[in-house]
């Protein structure tokens, strides 16, 4: 058994005291995805923190630099098993500079209002993810 490869996405919102809206991101590869949306991010490369990696794929992904808020812990060692391959960790994070756009891997990007954080088709590791994060942010 090979060990599972690290992924590292983000919540990106308006406000990290005061989220109400939630970037999520249309992929548009790899065709198993495409048409799905996520949190935008991706693997941690050899040699980089995790942190050092989710700045760069924001930056590659979406042209923006961001400020990272609190980590949302999961179930599984405080992270969130996708798949036999991959497992995630997911950071808060707002823009600090830039406006995000598509640039590699999405061709949509969309701010959710907290009531239709639901109203996208989400990859299907990333609905609980949503959930987990809803609950969260109704306790702000
Ligand atoms: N993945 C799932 N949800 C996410 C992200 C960023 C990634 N929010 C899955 C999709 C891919 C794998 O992790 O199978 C690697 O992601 P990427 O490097 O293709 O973005
Ligand atoms: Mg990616």
């Amino acid at each position: 058994m090979t060990p599972p490869v690290l992924v590292v996405a983000a919540a990106l919102v308006d406000d990290l005291d005061d989220p109400r809206l939630l970037l999520a991101a249309r992929r548009a590869t790899p065709a198993s995805l495409a048409g799905r949306w996520e949190f935008p991010g991706g693997k941690v490369d050899p040699g980089e923190s995790p942190e050092e990696a989710l700045h760069r794929e924001l930056r590659e992904e979406l042209g923006v630099r961001v400020g990272l808020g609190v980590e949302l812990l999961g179930p599984d060692d405080g992270a969130w098993r996708l798949s036999d391959r991959y497992v995630m960790r997911l950071w808060f994070a707002e823009v600090l500079v830039g406006e995000p756009e598509p640039i590699v891997e999405h061709d949509e990007l969309r701010w959710l209002p907290q009531n239709q954080w639901f109203d996208v088709p989400w990859l299907d590791a990333d609905v609980r993810i949503v959930e987990a994060l809803s609950a969260f942010v109704a306790t702000f």
